[in-house]
């Protein structure tokens, strides 16, 4: 397949509400969506890169750079029969996982729909509905927290996970569970403890929660393995996993026993396979994490969740609990807490150009040179 050209696009989105957690709060995001075109046809990816490098180090500004100056060379003009070969192509980039990602994700997406197959047939899933759950910015209150969790697990959300921080853990926590007796919830920390925090986060065990998610730092291992033998309740890994290799590692010494897999953070699918395969021979369970994404992202993380070995209930929540109006045509509205994988060739949604055309701050075409 070869690769006539690359689009790049940023789109200005609001959300609905402010997004909290230990390490900012987002309210717009500059969205960028990547297209590779190819015999007419386009696959398209969400780039999951923030505007602030809080989450990670990438931001919407380093990965645009990285995909017009490194990877665009690389891959524009070029044919690639496998993602793998695309991959092979862009070895010598290190890191930049997200911007990476985006290009090899719309290679995915174009290959699907030349294959006319659906994406989730493609990548190896099966088609099911897909669990999902929410993810609780940090609130004002308690009583907001509680309100909120009920109302969510009144719509059938599977799984509640609230963000934390030290000061907004132990007693909200305790609130939630008081309310939520029987609900599946979780915490997310995006590594705001470090391990002399240990006694605080052990009495989080007594809400049987189903993870601590990455409570200290975004680059340790080692720490998790210390605090994990400390907790009763498993640690899930976000932040410290980059790769499969990362996942191998953080399973086999115990540094956590669940692992949050998004394909921006470990550079496309053919990583999150590979996690997600490793994790099945070590027994852990994943799920599928999200990114505050569009549409295209959401569609994406969908189709992955097909794989087996995702039995946890993922983030990938209603568009419309994020976005007064999402950029693709397909509703993606989770019922009863399940999404549908949307249907059709490739990731099986398609944009609303003309709200993309208002939306779009700035385009920009990279050709053979
Ligand atoms: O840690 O999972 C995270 C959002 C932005 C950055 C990091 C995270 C999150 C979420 C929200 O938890 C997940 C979502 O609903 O998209
Ligand atoms: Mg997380």
């Amino acid at each position: 397949m070869r690769i006539d050209r690359i689009e790049l696009r940023e789109v200005a989105l609001s959300l609905k509400n402010p997004f909290r957690t230990s390490f900012g709060v987002e309210q717009h995001r500059r969205i960028t969506l990547v297209s590779l075109f190819s015999e007419g046809q386009e696959g398209i990816a969400e780039c999951v890169a923030g505007e602030f490098p809080g989450y990670a180090s990438e931001t919407v500004d380093t990965a645009w750079h990285v995909i017009e100056t490194y990877v665009a060379p690389l891959v524009v003009g070029k044919s690639f029969a496998t993602a793998n070969e695309l991959l092979h192509a862009l070895r010598f980039i290190r890191g930049h996982n997200m911007a990476v990602a985006a290009v090899e994700m719309a290679f995915w997406d174009l290959q699907a729909k030349q294959l006319n197959l659906p994406l989730w047939q493609l990548l190896g899933g099966q088609l099911r509905p897909i669990p999902v759950g929410i993810s609780l910015g940090i609130q004002d209150t308690v009583e907001e927290t509680v309100d909120l969790a009920l109302r969510n697990v009144d719509l059938g959300y599977r799984r509640v996970k609230l963000k934390i921080e030290p000061g907004w853990d132990v007693e909200m926590v305790g609130a939630v569970r008081a309310t939520l007796p029987t609900t599946d919830l979780s915490v997310d920390a995006n590594s705001a403890y470090r391990l002399t925090d240990a006694p605080r986060l052990r009495e989080l065990d007594e809400f049987r929660l189903a993870y601590i998610e990455q409570p200290l730092a975004h680059d340790d291992l080692i720490d998790h393995v210390a605090l994990q033998a400390q907790l009763a309740t498993a640690i899930c890994l976000d932040e410290s996993v980059h790769s499969a290799e990362d996942a191998r590692k953080g399973l086999a010494t115990g540094a956590g026993r669940v692992i949050n897999v998004k394909t921006g953070r470990v550079r496309g699918y053919q990583a999150a396979r590979m996690v997600h395969d490793v994790a099945l021979t070590f027994g852990a369970p994943v799920w599928c994490g999200g990114m505050l994404e569009s549409g295209v992202g959401r569609a994406h993380n969908l189709h992955l969740s097909t794989l087996p070995n995702f039995v946890l209930p993922g983030d990938t929540s209603s568009s419309s609990r994020y976005w007064h109006e999402d950029i693709v045509e397909q509703p993606l509205e989770a019922v009863n807490g399940l999404q549908q994988v949307p249907e059709g060739p490739g990731i099986g949604v398609t944009l609303k150009m003309d709200m993309v055309e208002r939306l779009t701050q700035r385009r920009q075409e990279l050709l053979p040179h």
